[in-house]
This record gives C-alpha cells, structure tokens and sequence, in this order.
C-alpha cells in the first residue's frame, strides 16, 4: 500500500503535523527519514518508543509539558491521541507512520484506543525531566488561562 499524503488540519494550539520522507519500496519494505531541521524541527536529544499496547483498556499520557517540545507518531497500528490546549480540544486518529503530531508545551495530551500491534515512537529536544511535566488537569488548567 502507497503511504497517504493526506495531513490531518490542527486546530489546538502549540501542536502541527510532522511529515517525514517516506521512500516507498515495495515489495522490499518501506523507509521514513526524519531529519533535523528538515523534517523535524528541533535537534534531538530523546528518542523513546512504546510496545505492547494489546490491553484495550489501556490510557497513557493524561499530562502536559511545561517547556518540553516532541513529535508523536504511531510507526505500527493505531491510536487515538486527544489533544487539550485548555480551550480547544481534538481527537486524531494516528495510523501513519510519516505522519507526526508536535506535542509542544502546555498541551495536554492523551493517547487511548490502541490497536493490538501499535508502536508509538517519539522523538523528543530534551533529556526525560519530571520537573517538566504536568500531570494535574487542574493545575494545568490555571496555567493555560493566566
Ligand atoms: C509524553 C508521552 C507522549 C523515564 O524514566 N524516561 C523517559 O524518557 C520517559 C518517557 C519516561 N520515564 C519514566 C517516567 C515514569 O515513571 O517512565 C514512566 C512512565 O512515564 P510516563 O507516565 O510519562 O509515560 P507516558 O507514556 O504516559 O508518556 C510518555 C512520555 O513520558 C511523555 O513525555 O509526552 O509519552
């Protein structure tokens, strides 16, 4: 199957799309390219993925970051990330892997409704730092709306 091009439209603050080069190769697999300053648009100092994600149940993230920028992609299956800029909320539906979602700061985030076999990858401009996060609604709240 050929990737889509089609980009999904942001309408929550400090978020975008992150499209990265795809050269398809079929029937020899697929390569995606992200680069720094091309496709990506800050240097990278983390990169994590996510695995095992078969519980339907399952809900991860529920937080923001204080000053943290990371671009989220489902490089295998789907999920359903929900977005919260503490005035506007949005519901995408991840199944692309050329196709990533800026995470920046002060957006709440949350990712639910993962496909058995989805792997979620993120690529990240800071080191991991819990003083970064904000994992109270209310406490983010207050701080979008000052
Ligand atoms: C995010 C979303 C998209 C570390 O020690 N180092 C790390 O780099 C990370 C990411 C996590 N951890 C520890 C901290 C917690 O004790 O792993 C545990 C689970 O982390 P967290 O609850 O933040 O995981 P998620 O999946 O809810 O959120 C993650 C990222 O942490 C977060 O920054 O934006 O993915």
């Amino acid at each position: 199957m050929k990737p889509s091009r089609k980009l999904p439209a942001i309408r929550v603050a400090n978020s975008g799309v992150v499209r990265l080069k795809s050269v398809p190769d079929l029937p020899d697999g697929n390569l995606f390219i992200a680069e720094v300053k091309r496709e990506v648009p800050f240097p990278i100092k983390r990169v994590y993925f996510i695995n095992s994600l078969a519980n339907p149940r399952a809900v991860r993230g529920r937080h923001a970051h204080r000053k943290l920028e990371q671009v989220i992609f489902c490089v295998s299956g789907s999920f359903v990330l929900h977005l919260d800029d503490g005035r506007k909320k949005q519901r995408l539906r991840l199944h692309e892997p050329a196709i990533g979602i800026r995470l920046g700061p002060r957006l709440w985030h949350t990712m639910s409704d993962f496909s058995y076999d989805c792997v979620i990858l993120v690529l990240a401009a800071e080191r991991y730092d819990e003083k970064d996060y904000i994992r109270d609604y209310a406490e983010f709240r207050r701080l979008v709306r000052r």
